[in-house]
């Protein structure tokens, strides 16, 4: 066979098999055509996602699960949102992938491969809960730019590799070390190969903690391409954005970290609280650290319907950033008047908890249940949104269900 004809056939082959059917004139198609059917495979195919899950934007894809998706104790990939800056990598050579530390606060750099990572260090696994901080957008107004979040961007899935700390102590940090910044594979929307899409990152105290992972398993297996593989930043209880997917390098700084997507307004709220609609200084804006206090009803999904004298099961789960759930509650009269759900322990620190309650209606009729967790500091979310900010970050009003009793 001719080299070109033996290209042109695998290459039927491979499509073929990608449509998951024969091209049956393929003997028509024009030279170096590309069939539709492969041109736009969908999402929920290409990230092994459920139908279901909301696509709130192709470029870059940025997709997000229901509340009674996220009934899972453990999240899986399939419900689990995807939040891109840029485009995802790809052909990620895992043979050859390195991670580089250096920076100001390193006095020798030093280069690990998977490997190397994966045997020299103790692999530890948490469940740990990210939260992008934009979750909840699509509620402030006036609006702001962004995705147009609802409830579903949040995960808390399993998560098992190396501590950053211990990786950070072979490598040797000075005192001066204040923040670590990451870098990955990932690549800017404007095809720049000079831009990154984004470079974040935490101090070097929340780098240190146990929880803080170089990680290269989610639930038990490799990291989906679209969640990082094969080495992703796991920074538990802060927005999501400190969690650098696709990392191969670190850097130890001097300074608070200046990468892409670090600097105002970027990932940042109003040191203090300003009207809706206020203009805000980039002096002005604070970078979000921890998350704030939150919860979900995961079942059942807001519609429900029941019948008189019968009482109602809810569940779901709550999170509260670097802070312990103490409490949660339940409202059935728009928060005239809470009442206690049992809640439980997390499984680790940074996990989120899973609480339950059985309501008792009073009579036929509209409700709606109201959730409402509150931290060990006492801090509970609010009922409806709250401070408004430029960017739309950090909306913790508490989540509501419709119920019909007959
Ligand atoms: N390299 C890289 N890391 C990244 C991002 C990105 O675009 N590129 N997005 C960040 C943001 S804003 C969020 S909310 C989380 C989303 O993680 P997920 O897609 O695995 O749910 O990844 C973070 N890490
Ligand atoms: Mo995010």
């Amino acid at each position: 066979m001719k080299r070109r004809k033996f290209i042109r056939n695998t290459f039927l082959g491979t499509a073929a098999s990608l449509i998951g059917a024969d091209i049956v004139f393929s003997s028509s198609m024009p030279k170096n055509y590309t069939p539709i059917g492969l041109k736009d495979p969908d999402p929920y195919t290409l990230f092994n996602k459920d139908k279901d899950m909301t696509v709130l934007n192709d470029k870059p894809w940025n997709i997000e699960a229901k509340a009674h998706l996220l009934d899972d104790k453990i999240t899986p990939n399939k419900y689990m949102f995807i939040r891109n800056n840029g485009n995802i990598p790809q052909n990620i050579d895992v043979a050859h992938w390195k991670l580089i530390i250096d920076g100001e606060s390193v006095s020798t750099p030093k280069t690990y491969t998977l490997q190397a990572l994966k045997s020299k260090f103790k692999n530890h696994t948490y469940q740990l809960t990210l939260e992008c901080g934009g979750n909840g957008r699509s509620e402030f107004n006036p609006p702001a730019k962004g995705n147009q979040w609802t409830v579903g961007a949040v995960s808390c899935a399993v998560w098992t590799g190396v501590r950053l700390k211990d990786v950070l102590e072979d490598v040797g940090i000075k005192d001066d070390a204040v923040y670590i910044g990451y870098h990955a594979a990932d690549t800017h929307l404007s095809g720049d190969p000079e831009k990154e899409p984004i470079s974040r990152g935490v101090p070097i105290e929340k780098a240190l903690q146990e929880e803080t992972l170089l990680a290269f398993k989610m639930n038990g297996r490799d990291i989906p391409l679209a969640h990082g593989y094969p080495l992703r930043l796991v920074a538990g209880g802060w927005p999501a954005s400190a969690s650098g997917k696709w990392i191969h390098r670190i850097s130890v700084r001097d300074k608070v970290h200046d990468g892409t997507k670090m600097k105002a307004p970027a990932y940042r709220v109003p040191c203090k609280p300003v009207a809706p609609g206020e203009k805000v200084k980039d002096a002005d804006m604070c970078i979000i650290e921890s998350m704030p206090v939150k919860s979900l009803i995961t079942y059942p999904r807001s519609g429900a319907m029941i019948s008189q004298g019968e009482k109602l099961h809810i569940r779901g789960h709550a999170w509260a950033g670097e802070l312990e759930v103490q409490a949660m509650a339940y409202s059935i009269d728009f928060g005239a008047t809470w009442h206690t759900c049992r809640i439980e322990k997390p499984i680790n620190r940074l996990a989120w908890q899973h609480f339950n309650a059985s309501i008792a209606f009073p009579k036929k009729g509209y409700y709606e249940v109201w959730a409402r967790a509150t931290d060990v500091d006492g801090v509970s979310q609010p009922m409806l949104v709250p401070g408004w900010n430029p960017k739309g970050y950090l909306n913790n009003a508490c989540h509501r269900i419709a119920v019909k009793v007959k």
